[in-house]
């Protein structure tokens, strides 16, 4: 029978297309070539069955359908599989909650020193570096700190047990005990007028309580040119402390000593009931300017410097340095 033969061919054909279908558009052509109902080949199938002789319509029709049937489920058994990604994509609950990736922070200290950097960048100030292992020249001499001075003792100071390998100038080194070295430094390779800061590392063996640690961090400024004043240099510090820590924040300058600013004044800061001593200030020394090769005839200056911890610690109310240094996520996280 010409029908049965061709009812043959057919699934021959169609089986052969669905198992080398490989994509779901190549799985959708063969459907519509063997199966689609408009100009599918099962439709001329179709017709042939009708034209069998009615005793022969009861074997053809059956055949016609296994055939059918059988196409049809290789086709949709063929099609599954190719949708199967799909299918596992959609098997993904969207609405479990996700795992946070646990970000990493700033440290409060790195913090307060890019903003400090960046308020006194709109100051004017430009930023500057130095080293932290100096010389007794950067560290005390050009500061106009004699050899007999209290903060030259030894047990005062962080000396290296070490030659001094870094060149330029004798004697021992020792780990910088104030960012003022950066004064000399800068002073030393630039002509008037000079406006920087310089913010790092300073090292001293002072017993640690609450409001002292032995590596600490200082904001060095250094402003010198024609005609700078200690209004100046009031101003400066204020407008400064105001934008750190806000219109209400107190401050105090109350007079004092260093050997290389004169006059000179602490900053203090309110601290409860008390007072905390935030920083040291002045009008540069003349011999500090004639150590760098400067006229004090012709210019003067004002520096100051800072310490970072203590300012860190009264805007985030921190009552104790050395939580900065234990590294408990419990209190870094909260910045
Ligand atoms: C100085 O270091 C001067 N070089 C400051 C200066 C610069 C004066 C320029 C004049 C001109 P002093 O030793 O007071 O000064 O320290 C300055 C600030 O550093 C202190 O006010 C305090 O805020 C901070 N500081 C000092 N010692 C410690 C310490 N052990 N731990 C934490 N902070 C400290």
């Amino acid at each position: 029978m010409d029908v049965l033969e061709a009812f043959q061919s057919y699934e021959q054909d169609a089986l052969a297309a669905i198992s080398a279908a490989s994509t779901s558009e190549e799985i959708e052509a063969v459907r519509i070539e063997f199966l689609g109902k408009k100009k599918g080949r099962l439709k001329t199938l179709q017709a042939e069955v009708g034209k069998a002789a009615p005793e022969d319509r009861p074997v053809v029709g059956k055949k016609f359908n296994e055939v059918k049937v059988g196409v049809e489920e290789a086709l949709n058994a063929k099609k599954q599989e190719l949708d199967k990604p799909k299918a596992a994509l959609s098997a993904i609950d969207i609405t479990l909650p996700g795992i946070a990736p646990q970000l990493g922070k700033t440290h409060p200290l790195t913090q307060t020193i890019d903003d400090f950097k960046e308020l006194m960048g709109r100051l004017g100030f430009e930023v500057v570096d130095g080293p932290e292992i100096e010389d007794e020249h950067h560290n005390f001499v050009a500061l106009n700190i004699p050899e007999d001075h209290p903060a030259r003792d030894p047990l005062e100071n962080f000396y290296l047990a070490t030659a001094n390998i870094a060149g330029g100038s004798e004697g021992p080194l020792l780990l910088r005990s104030q960012t003022s070295t950066v004064q000399i430094r800068v002073m030393s390779e630039r002509k008037p007028p000079v406006r920087i800061v310089s913010v790092g590392r300073v090292y001293r063996p002072d017993t640690i309580d609450a409001t002292h640690s032995c590596m600490f961090h200082q904001m060095e400024g250094l402003m010198v040119g024609d005609d700078v004043t200690m209004a100046q240099l009031k101003s400066v510090l204020s407008i400064f402390a105001r934008s750190y820590l806000g219109e209400g924040v107190e401050i105090r300058f109350r007079p004092s000593f260093f050997p290389f600013t004169e006059p000179s004044v602490e900053v203090d800061m309110r601290w409860g009931d008390d007072w905390l001593e935030v920083g040291g200030a002045g009008m540069v020394d003349p011999n500090v300017l004639k150590a760098v090769g400067y006229d004090p005839e012709e210019v003067s200056g004002f520096a100051f410097g800072l310490g970072i911890e203590r300012f860190c610690m009264q805007r985030h109310q921190i009552t104790d340095i050395r939580r900065f240094y234990e590294n408990d996520v419990r209190f870094l996280e909260q910045f």
